[in-house]
């Protein structure tokens, strides 16, 4: 890999959109219509500019951060680390952002501009970057879709049908008490062959340890996504050895960091990890996550959190990584919008595949069009 040259930052943007979904998407932490998308430009000397966007939600429901808390951080302790030319590269960047706790997803926005903006100065696409010398990304990326909470079983087995109809083969479907055994059989009984997960967001107990069990055994499940709250740690071990053999418990919250990967791998809690950027502080982390969990020889799948095409883009490089070897939640753009940022948008293709965008950076650019009717505010930084 060429040695990175310093980048020069001339310039960071941060517009906050309101972006409408296509169908609200239910969780057992809560309902969102529409995605308040924070969207980070940095600009350097050049002129290249480099994108991402942050995945926290509007209310401190998934995790404790929201749009409020991650704005705030990064414009008043991120950004301000960037000028000067301290923190120009991505790694560089990190070691300064790591003296403020927390608050991953604010800096995964920076750290991921500023990736794109490394690739695209060195005229590379991001995955090669990412993947290093060494290994060799995939041009195309398996893909899954995550159904949101239904109001009744057939409504959520007509939801499936639709997008079985559409192409999609793994089908991930929200649980949480209540709406868990019924729902899942349904679809089960509607699809007897499909690749079948469920992802609980921390709803059950360790109360709830057999009867999760016996539905991962009742419904064949290949994943059972962070079922218990994030510090549950003997609780998902315990769920692991009760599970049938084919059925992954999948940690999705719990895991912030490498080291409590490591504590997740010591007491057998995770079988398979959903790597998400945002959730982790960044691509950095993320890659360290891959490289852990193929030394111990488990598979990994790159999560979602309804990203735009710009954050989506993003984590389609890291999911081309070679240790990426289950079905990403991350779908095509008309699964979540009527008009994507990017264009042309992302589709489908056969089986059940999205393209990693080409050019140099992640390959995609918002579209000014459309951002500029989406916006609800923008602040423009000068960084030297
Ligand atoms: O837990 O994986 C999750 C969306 C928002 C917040 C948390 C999660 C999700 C998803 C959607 O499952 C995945 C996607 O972006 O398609
Ligand atoms: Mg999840």
């Amino acid at each position: 890999m060429p040695v990175p040259p310093p980048l020069a930052l001339r310039r960071a943007t941060l517009e906050e959109l309101e972006v409408p979904l296509r169908r609200p998407f239910a969780t057992s932490f809560g309902t969102e219509r529409r995605r308040r998308v924070l969207l980070l430009s940095l600009e350097e000397r050049g002129g290249e500019v480099g994108y991402a966007e942050c995945v926290a939600g509007r209310d401190p429901l998934y995790s404790y951060e929201s749009v409020a808390t991650a704005r705030e951080m990064i414009v008043h302790y991120l950004l301000p680390g960037l000028a000067g030319g301290r923190g120009a590269g991505p790694l560089a960047f990190l070691a300064h952002a790591a003296r403020f706790r927390g608050h991953p997803m604010a800096k995964a926005t920076v750290e991921m501009a500023l990736f794109d903006l490394q690739a695209r100065t060195l005229g590379l696409p991001l995955q090669h970057l990412l993947a290093g010398p060494h290994r060799r990304p995939r041009t195309t990326v398996e893909v899954g879709v995550s159904v949101g909470l239904a109001k009744d079983p057939a409504t959520l087995v007509d939801q499936v049908r639709e997008y079985r109809d559409q192409g999609y083969g793994r089908i991930k479907l929200k649980v949480e008490p209540g709406r868990d055994e019924a729902y899942v059989r349904a679809v089960r009984r509607a699809f007897p062959s499909v690749p079948l997960w469920v992802d609980a967001n921390q709803a059950y107990s360790a109360r709830d340890l057999p009867f999760l069990a016996r539905l991962a055994h009742a419904a064949s499940l290949d994943v059972v996504e962070q079922p218990f709250p994030e510090d549950a740690w003997q609780a998902h071990a315990r769920l692991a050895r009760a599970l049938p053999r084919r059925t992954r418990v999948c940690l999705d919250e719990s895991i912030a960091s490498l080291p409590l990967l490591d504590l997740a791998l010591a007491l057998g809690a995770t079988r398979t990890l959903n790597v998400k950027p945002g959730r982790v502080g960044g691509l950095a982390e993320s890659v360290r996550l891959h490289d852990r969990m193929a030394r111990a020889r488990l598979p990994v799948w790159c999560g979602g959190m309804l990203e735009t095409g710009i954050g989506r883009a993003h984590n389609l490089h890291l999911a081309s990584l070679p240790n990426f070897r289950l079905p990403s939640d991350l779908s095509a753009s008309d699964r979540y919008w009527t008009e994507d940022l990017v264009d042309p948008p992302f589709r489908l293709e056969r089986g059940s595949r999205l393209r990693v965008p080409r050019g140099t950076g992640v390959g995609v650019e918002p579209e000014e069009r459309v951002v500029r009717r989406l916006r609800r505010r923008s602040r423009t930084l000068v960084l030297r």
